[in-house]
């Protein structure tokens, strides 16, 4: 459904700043400016009358009180985010004036806009697809540059475009198969079987493909999740801090100083990466140190990649061998720390140990490279982790695939076709959740629900 309303929100965020922005869209967004909005200067024109895309010097005013000086923006439609007319207020950004100049055009006719309610009128007016809306919420969460990136790719429609021929394609078969159905006569002949086969493999071959960019697009979203584990005094927390370049956690000569899991997140070259120092592992007979160190386990199970630490100082421990063995070997990066110390001739027999120090930085560039390159060897930074789906787009392909399954079943083993058809339906219905060909007001609210006041 078209809105015919006109909402108004402030587009910044909460707090104070320099500026404030203010934005209205809808069908009367100029015509609520115009009872808002004094022209700096009597001959200037107001908002109903401006050409589009102009910023306008004036005052917002309310039952003759001047509220604040402002500029105002004209953006009449469509040429605007939402495709409505829009008017954009720069004002002071203190939040009691924000406050103020907000409720005048409250006043003035406007309703509050929800959260995620402008892109949400983009969406329903053509202007971008769900994958495109969904870019929006990354683009702005994004912390590293890839993530960004990843973001501009979706926005761009890069994803759109492998969805929307996915259901070309699927239409396409669809078609054949129901046009058989109205002649139910002809049957379909040999020839067309074999190529509305072969459609539907490379189909179901594209879902794949998108379907495996699903880990990479967690990790650009949520971070990877790289947890620290070692024996107590390895020197987990320091590096922690060296690897976020703050004192975020405790470090001390006590064993035993981290007793539960921190967790803090970073930018690796451009990934973004979640650190989590946990509590040293030894055999402990302290409960809240058991717990810890149960935890510490846990995380490393759960973890997409783990940096294992040694002190390089002290002789090894052959229990090391076996409180490691929680850690993935696949995912595991093994580090000898307090390289500034005289190396304990036992760490010898360890080829692959990266040699750091907490303590004077020697080693952290290497580290940092070593991270990277084992997080991207999982895929991340490639072109195909550009399309990087979310949880959202991989349940929907998923079922895309299941339908896709079903109906090949269906049509090699000489199905009646309204069934194949009918599984065929299905497919093209779920793929078609993606970009929001079909859609509830349900999903809608669930996406647009993710989005923050003003966007
Ligand atoms: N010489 C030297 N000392 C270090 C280095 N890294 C850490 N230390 C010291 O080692 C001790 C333990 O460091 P932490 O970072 O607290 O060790 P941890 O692994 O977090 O220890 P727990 O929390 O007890 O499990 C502290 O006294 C640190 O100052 C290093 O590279 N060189
Ligand atoms: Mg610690």
């Amino acid at each position: 459904m078209i809105p015919s309303d006109t909402i108004a929100a402030v587009a910044t965020p909460p707090g104070t700043g320099g500026l404030a922005v203010i934005r209205v869209s809808g069908p009367r967004a100029l015509a609520i400016a115009d009872r808002c909005f004094q022209p700096g200067r009597p001959s200037s024109p107001l908002p109903s009358v401006a050409p589009t895309h102009t910023v306008h010097h004036g005052y917002i005013h309310s039952e003759n009180r001047r509220i604040d000086e402002v500029l105002l923006t004209v953006l009449r439609a469509p040429r605007t985010y939402t495709r409505e007319d829009t008017v954009e207020i720069g004002c002071h950004g203190g939040p009691l004036v924000t406050r103020q100049v907000l409720d005048t055009f409250l006043r003035a006719g406007a309703s509050l806009a929800e959260p995620g309610e402008f892109t949400r009128r983009a969406f329903l007016n053509g202007r971008l697809d769900l994958t495109q809306a969904e870019a929006v919420v990354d683009l702005i969460h994004a912390r590293t540059q890839l993530a960004l990136h990843a973001a501009h790719a979706q926005l761009a429609g890069h994803l759109s475009q492998h969805i929307h021929a996915l259901r070309d394609d699927l239409l396409l078969v669809l078609a054949h198969v129901e046009a058989h159905i109205d002649f139910p006569d002809e049957d379909i002949d040999p020839e067309t079987g074999v190529a509305l086969l072969r459609r539907l493999d490379s189909s179901r071959d594209l879902a794949l493909r998108l379907t495996r960019s699903a880990p990479e697009g967690r990790l650009l979203r949520e971070g990877a999740r790289t947890v620290l584990l070692g024996r107590p005094n390895a020197g987990k927390s320091s590096l922690l801090n060296q690897l976020l370049g703050i004192d975020r956690a405790i470090v001390s000569p006590i064993p035993g100083t981290t007793r539960d899991t921190i967790e803090e997140s970073a930018n690796i070259r451009g990934l973004p990466v979640v650190f989590i120092d946990t509590a040293g592992l030894r055999d402990a007979s302290d409960l809240i140190e058991s717990e810890g160190i149960r935890r510490s386990h846990e995380a490393a199970q759960g973890a997409d990649l783990v940096l294992c630490l040694l002190d390089l100082s002290a002789p090894p421990d052959p229990a090391d061998t076996a409180l490691f063995s929680s850690a993935p070997p696949h995912k595991t990066l093994w580090i000898g720390n307090k390289s500034d110390l005289p190396t304990h001739p036992g760490h010898d027999q360890r080829p692959d140990l990266i040699r750091i120090s907490c303590r004077t930085g020697e080693g952290m560039e290497t580290l940092r490279d070593r991270i990277r390159d084992q997080l991207c060897a999982g895929g991340l930074g490639s072109d195909e982790a550009a399309l990087a789906i979310n949880a959202r787009h991989l349940d929907a392909l998923e079922r895309t695939l299941t339908s896709i399954g079903h109906t090949r079943e269906a049509l090699a083993s000489g199905m009646p076709l309204d069934l194949v058809a009918v599984d065929l339906r299905a497919a093209v219905q779920a793929v078609g959740e993606i970009v929001g060909k079909t859609t509830t007001e349900d999903l809608l609210d669930r996406i647009f629900s993710t989005f923050c006041l003003g966007k």
